[in-house]
């Protein structure tokens, strides 16, 4: 990753923004796009906004995904303001468009650039620390499915194929082991051994849609946790970010990322294994927080699955971690020699984790009230009344200081 001054002085210019860069720094280390900050003064007032860089190799068509970009934010934005929400451009990303129009720059060297409102005041973490953390997250990431449910107009591009398709990402790993190009099996052989032992797992959801039983849905798709932007104050997640991959999928594989990032308290590339569990007690938060948003709309089919989408999804983004080591580290951008490996390592123990409370964790699911279909989110009710009300109950404090002044 380089930051080149000169160039994103060069790339801040054909954005809507009205001001001058002072200063801009690399902001998130994903492991595919580029992302800065950069400080400007706006008549005397310093704003900061996110420029990235898409991958084109990860993402073949950017223009695609940014047409799914704004779409969906300007759904989720039209549903905060009938909804009466504050802070809405904390809640939902905001994209800048070019001084021409478009959601995106396309620069001489062939690159894609874009542009967000940065979002003062909240902060992402790489591990989860507490169980409330654990059910702000559930929750967001809820609510995010929940406002999509009745996004019109045509399908949304699918912005890389088969993305989630478990029965693809298992056949891409065994043909990575039979080229072998790079002479990396011998390493990985236990670990290819697991994945060969569970293959059965990559079917059932897909099973389960093919023949109808599972819903299609619009769905995130990269859950992980540092995708959402807890604020700093509350601890209550403002806004979920990395929006690249929203497209058509289904409701539990975003269930499923959330499992695999918030319930072990170890990072995602953690080398001492003895470290990695899923925690019960994160679970419960995590899909307390999940339900009370999402619990509305899911289907029996999907709610009997929640346990076992957090040992697929783990299982998933192990077999293509492996892969992307065998197949010479082109994929995920790596730190150190054998960093995917290390990497599908922790998602295989974890997934063993599930596997020994799999049951206990469906039990729980199964004890969660969810919300009526009719019934707003809990957390949402204060803030979902309408207008109207909330004009009538503002006029009647204010009748009440006046009674109270003569
Ligand atoms: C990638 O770049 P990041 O961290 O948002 C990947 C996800 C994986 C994740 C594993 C487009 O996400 O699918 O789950 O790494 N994103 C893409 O950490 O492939
Ligand atoms: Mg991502």
């Amino acid at each position: 990753m380089a930051y080149q001054e000169k160039e994103l002085q060069h790339i801040s210019r054909q954005f809507q923004i009205y001001g001058e860069i002072l200063h801009a720094e690399t902001f998130k280390i994903g492991h595919i796009n580029e992302t800065y900050s950069a400080t400007y003064d706006q008549g005397g007032t310093r704003v900061r906004y996110i420029h990235q860089k898409i991958n084109k190799h990860v993402f073949k068509e950017p223009p695609a995904v940014m047409k799914n970009v704004v779409r969906v934010t300007r759904h989720i934005r039209q549903k905060l303001e009938a909804g009466d929400r504050e802070d809405i451009t904390r809640r939902s990303l905001v994209v800048i468009p070019t001084r021409d129009g478009q959601p995106f720059y396309f620069n001489g060297d062939g690159e894609y650039w874009r542009t967000f409102i940065f979002v003062e005041g909240v902060q992402t973490f790489e591990a989860v620390q507490t169980p409330k953390q654990a059910f702000e997250a559930g929750r967001a990431f809820g609510e995010f499915q929940h406002h999509l449910v009745d996004l019109g107009g045509e399908r949304l591009l699918e912005t890389i194929p088969d993305f989630h398709n478990t029965r693809k990402r298992f056949a891409s790993l065994m043909e990575a082991v039979e080229k072998d190009h790079f002479s990396r099996a011998k390493e990985a052989k236990p670990e290819i051994e697991f994945a060969m032992k569970h293959e059965a797992l990559a079917s059932v959801i897909l099973d389960g849609m093919e023949k109808g039983r599972i819903p299609e849905r619009i769905t995130h798709n990269d859950t992980k946790f540092n995708n959402v932007m807890l604020d700093v104050r509350t601890g209550k997640a403002m806004c979920v970010v990395d929006l690249d991959t929203v497209m058509h999928g289904c409701a539990l594989y975003d269930f499923g990322d959330m499992v695999r990032t918030t319930t072990s308290p170890t990072l995602e590339d953690e080398r001492d294994l003895s470290k990695v569990k899923m925690q019960l007690s994160m679970f419960k938060k995590l899909s307390e927080g999940y339900l009370s948003t999402a619990g509305q709309f899911l289907t029996k089919a999907e709610k009997d699955l929640i346990a076992f989408s957090g040992k697929l999804i783990t299982f998933e983004i192990g077999i293509r971690f492996l892969t992307d080591f065998l197949s010479g580290d082109t994929y995920f951008r790596i730190h150190r020699p054998g960093h995917n490996l290390d990497r599908c390592r922790t998602q295989f123990k974890l997934v063993e984790s599930i596997e020994r409370q799999e049951a206990a964790m469906q039990k729980f699911v199964g004890s969660i009230q969810c919300p009526s279909p009719s019934e707003p989110p809990l957390n949402d009710r204060a803030a979902i009344r309408p207008i109207a009300t909330l004009q009538a109950r503002r006029r009647g404090r204010d009748l009440a200081r006046l009674d109270g002044d003569r």
